[in-house]
């Protein structure tokens, strides 16, 4: 529970100097200006304010903008201020005259954040359109648009020395651009949610993300490794600031905490209570010389000026102690029965028993070790072993488990005649990829050959052979073991704790709760257990550790502890029914299943009604599904949803019903593919090809300017809506290495050839490994078709001519690219394309969550209403599913003849928010006397409670005193849109 703010005022170490008060909305980011005389402040009111924080009030008002001001920013002089605002502008002010110099437009959707270069010579904007702008403040010129985050961008820090721009994108990564070049040269991967907000060190040594997997992460600016990871909030956390001397960091989450770091040993210091607002935009910062520290309070609204003792701080015992570990993962890969199972079992201290084929994976835990740090402190260092199941149809869904790898045992069967080396040579490629694929400097996984069963007849391969291809493949050693009799098992465990670079990994700092709930997961998991509710794991954690009390308290710490878990890979939390999947795996073996049905199929045509998959009607067998047939039901909802997200799968609406289809499942063939007529570009690219074929296939498909035409084995055929086709043919040139060639027909304009091969080529070095994507143009003669060759084109332009006379017709061939040709003119459609495909996916993934939530009952809004505002009201539910969410509407309901008072009473202790409608006459649904009565039950229980005004109500009506307050979703504005609002207040995301 929120302290009360006066006691706050007593934190040790915080002294309350002045609450500032003035804005009319939440505010947004600020900035002190470089002087640390003056603070400022963007807000949800539309303004920018100018604080005075030594007198302690508002000094001036900069202009309005027409919507929420989220960030600012002081140019290095202080003369000049950035505002960045969901109006999709940036205004530029004079601090002095406080009259706006200079609005800065390009971006088409809400800026996020605005930051000054450290030299004063660029401004640098984040958007929701996906984009870094980079722009010179003298001429408001736009200098470069940096483009390569596929979602918001949230945030951007320039570091100390100017050289490097950090951006943070709802993709989950990091970018870091050269400044001067624009060059993104580093990608930072390890969030498992949202990326909210960046700090650089004062010193410029290490880079502070915020995200909304609860974390705040440390990287190291030399390395760029991550360095340490800080848990212990439980709701998202928005921002993070260092103090001047840097040995300060601040955090402020959604869990209505700033908390207070000590940055070197990365312990809790303070912990301040600060109700939020749900706005995502929010300010902390560190005066930029002086220990004071600015943050926000009553739910962001004022702003609160504290002085800070920093000796105080790192002294006092105030907050709790933190727990410090590692984690390190250790895997297990190879061939199918060469004895990876058998060898886990042992390695994780089991007695040896015959295993049968894994299906999926199977975690085990190698072992857990307190290691004193050497200042007192302890660290918990834990090892867990992945075995990966080695039949080849999880080949494609193991190739996300490779990555963050300390040691890998590769196992082969030693007595296999044919060739025993196959596996392994193809699992060490297999963890290379996974290895660059990540992009991240941590040092690669040390490997490990492994000989497995040689109680069954020795080592059948020569030393010799072993040693060249330990030579060859840069393994690290090589072991002969038996799990069975126990050979070389110590020598082998040993083997592996020495090869485990701690030090290299990350320190994650905890809480012992945060711990014990962790710990309390992955015994859940590892007791064999499914699937389970939330709220049952809650009650039997709670059980479990009966001096914990205050249930309510806990229960946030608990969802944030499964989101953690979540993050490593070993449990996964379902999108509907309050569920945990305890066995993530058993998605992999439905998919896998699914997928080889839909190859399987006797049209060649790669899929299967989508009916089928969800009713689990297709070949798997009985000991890989699960027994209980309610709990597969579910989980086959939620294999379809995952195959939908990730893209491996399309839905196509056919006579006969929707079909999922697999687009590298497709095993019609095509005779004239091998040499395409219209054949125009080549492109090569190393990475997981066929993952990156299907996903291509699915993004064109749905991108809104191409349709679908055919799809045959490794090639599709797409209809521009402007007119010709295109086409595309992958060839995997050997493993790891493809080859897509792109083909068009006459008709084709140079438009539509230019905009797809525009979103191929993005497509391509977004997914493929980095610096491998290579584009050869082919040139034809556009009147005869016939061929240029490479060599002709090539000669030609080094003489200077950008075109050549068809050897054939005499027709003038240009030997230009499509983008020199149209340079002039703006034919770009690949963000369009990409919010088009994006848009189509959530629309098909929210139809696969809806099922899951109708088959659990699990109702996200109780649409409350008069019976005449009926047709209204049915028809926002409609819209509603759409996108995922699922009302409780009586119509739908209620069983004929039973009263919807019990009905509903069943339903309502689980139903999450209301939405109360009113309409046309303007009678709030509350003038029921047993409406108002579950209303009241709603906002006791602390439910979103949404006033709704639906189209052709005369007027806002007042709301009876136990709605006070509530903000209403009018459906007669368009601005902000109504429907987004209503989703946003139901699901609290925005
Ligand atoms: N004699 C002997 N048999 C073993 C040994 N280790 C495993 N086995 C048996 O060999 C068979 C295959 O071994 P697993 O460990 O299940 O093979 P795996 O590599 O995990 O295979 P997948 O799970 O299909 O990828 C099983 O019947 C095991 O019981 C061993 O050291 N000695
Ligand atoms: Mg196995």
């Amino acid at each position: 529970m929120p302290r009360n703010p006066t006691e706050d005022a007593h934190l040790p170490g915080l002294k309350l100097r002045h609450t500032l008060r003035g804005h009319t909305g939440s505010i947004g980011k600020i900035a002190w200006s470089p002087d640390g005389r003056s603070l400022a402040s963007s807000s949800s009111d539309g303004t920018i304010q100018l604080w005075d924080p030594e007198a302690g009030g508002a000094s001036r008002t900069l202009g309005k903008h027409n919507r929420h001001v989220n960030s600012v920013a002081w140019s290095p002089s202080g003369r000049m201020l950035a505002a960045g605002s969901s109006d999709q502008t940036i205004s530029l002010w004079d601090v002095e005259l406080g009259v706006c110099r200079r609005w800065l437009e390009g971006h088409f959707d809400v800026v996020t954040a605005v930051a000054w270069s450290p030299d004063g010579q660029s401004i640098a904007s984040a958007s929701d359109d996906g984009t870094v702008m980079l722009w010179e403040p003298e001429t408001g010129k736009l200098r470069r648009t940096l483009r390569r985050h596929q979602g918001w961008v949230t945030c951007v820090a320039w570091s100390p020395d100017g050289q490097t721009l950090a951006s943070g994108s709802a993709d989950q990564t990091i970018g870091l651009w050269d400044s001067e070049s624009g060059e993104l040269h580093r990608v930072l991967q390890g969030h498992s949610g949202r990326i909210t907000n960046l700090a650089w060190s004062p010193d410029g040594q290490i880079l502070a993300s915020t995200s909304f997997d609860c974390t705040v992460r440390l990287w190291d600016t030399e390395s760029w490794t991550q360095v340490g990871i800080l848990e212990g909030h439980h709701e998202t956390v928005r921002c993070a600031a260092f103090s001047p001397d840097g040995l300060l960091l601040a955090s402020k989450s959604w869990d209505d905490t700033v908390r207070l770091w000590r940055s070197d040993t990365r312990e809790p210091v303070a912990n301040l209570d600060e109700p939020a607002s749900g706005n995502w935009a929010a300010g902390l910062a560190f005066h930029p010389h002086d220990p004071v520290l600015a943050t926000l309070g009553e739910t962001d609204w004022v702003l609160r000026i504290w002085d800070v003792d920093e000796g105080a701080l790192l002294t006092c015992e105030q907050a709790a102690k933190a727990v410090h570990y590692s984690n390190a993962k250790v895997v297990l890969v190879g061939d199918s029965g060469v004895g990876k199972s058998g060898l886990g079992l042992v390695l994780a201290a089991s007695p040896f028993r015959p295993t049968e084929s894994t299906h999926g994976r199977h975690v085990w835990t190698f072992e857990s070790r307190d290691v004193p740090l050497g200042d007192g402190r302890m660290e918990t260092r834990e090892t867990l072993l992945w075995d990966l199941a080695g039949q080849p149809g999880y080949r494609l869904v193991h190739q996300l488990h490779l990555n963050e790898v300390a040691v890998a045992l590769i196992v082969f069967d030693a007595k296999s005649e044919t060739d025993p080396f196959a596996g392994v040579k193809y699992w060490d490629r297999a963890l290379r990829q996974a290895y660059r694929l990540r992009g991240d400097p941590t040092p690669p996984p040390k490997k490990f050959l492994v000989a497995a069963r040689t109680d069954r007849g020795g080592v059948g391969v020569s030393t010799r052979r072993i040693h060249d291809l330990t030579r060859e493949l840069c393994l690290d050693s090589y072991f002969e073991t038996s799990a069975k009799e126990g050979w070389n098992i110590r020598e082998l465990a040993e083997a592996i704790r020495g090869a485990i670079d701690w030090e290299a990994l990350p320190k994650i700092s905890s809480t012992d709760l945060f711990q014990r709930i962790k710990g309390f997961l992955v015994a859940e998991k590892e007791s064999g257990r499914v699937l389970a509710s939330v709220d049952d794991l809650f009650r039997a954690f709670l059980k479990a550790n009966g001096e914990l009390v205050n249930a309510e308290e806990l229960r946030p710490q608990f969802e944030a502890c499964i989101g953690l878990v979540e993050a490593r890979g070993l449990i996964k939390r379902l999108s509907f029914g309050d569920l945990v999947l305890l066995q993530p795996e058993l998605l992999d073996a439905y998919a896998s299943a699914m997928v080889n049905a839909a190859k399987n199929e006797p049209d060649g045509l790669g899929s299967l009604p989508e009916e089928n998959a969800r009713a689990g009607r297709f070949p798997m067998s009985e000991d890989e599904r699960l027994a209980d047939r309610a709990q597969e039901r579910l989980l086959l909802i939620a294999t379809v949803e995952d195959l939908l997200r990730h893209e491996i799968a399309l839905l196509e609406y056919t006579d006969e019903g929707p079909r999922l289809v697999f687009p590298s499942q497709v095993t019609r063939e095509h005779s004239g593919l091998s040499d395409p007529e219209g054949k125009a570009v080549v492109f090569g690219f190393e990475g997981p090809v066929l993952n990156i074929y299907a996903t291509l296939a699915v993004r064109l498909t749905h991108s809104g300017i191409f349709k679908k035409k055919e799809m045959w084995q490794n090639a599709a055929a797409y209809e521009a809506t402007d007119g010709g086709s295109c086409g595309l043919i992958l060839r995997e040139v050997q493993e790891g290495a493809g080859e897509l060639t792109l083909f068009f027909d006459p008709v084709a304009s140079e438009v539509v050839r230019f905009q797809f091969e525009e979103y191929i080529h993005a497509q391509l070095r977004r997914r493929a490994l980095p610096n491998t994507v290579r584009r050869q143009r082919v040139f034809a003669c556009s009147a005869c078709s016939t061929p240029v060759t490479n060599l002709q084109a090539s000669r030609r332009r080094e003489r200077g001519f950008d075109w050549i006379v068809c050897s054939v017709c005499g027709e003038r061939i240009s030997l230009l690219d499509y983008e020199d040709r149209l340079r002039a003119v703006s034919v770009s459609k690949m963000a369009e394309m990409d919010r088009t495909a994006d848009a189509k996916r959530n629309r098909d993934t929210s139809a696969s969550i809806l099922q899951g939530k109708i088959a659990t009952n699990d109702f996200d809004v109780f649409l409350c209403h008069n019976t005449r505002d009926k047709p209204a009201v049915k028809e926002i539910g409609r819209r509603l599913k759409e996108r995922g969410i699922l009302p409780w509407l009586d119509v739908e309901q209620l069983q004929p003849g039973l009263p919807w008072q019990s009905a509903l009473e069943k339903q309502i202790k689980k139903i999450r928010s209301v939405a109360v409608f009113v309409g046309k006459q303007g009678i709030g649904p509350w003038q029921d006397m047993e409406l108002a009565a579950f209303l009241r039950e709603f906002v006791s229980r602390k439910c979103p409670v949404i006033p709704v005004i639906l189209l052709g109500s005369p007027k806002v009506p007042r709301l009876p005193v136990f709605l006070s307050g509530m903000i209403w979703v009018d459906f007669r504005n368009s601005e902000p849109e109504p429907m987004d609002q209503l989703v946003w207040g139901i699901t609290g995301n925005r």
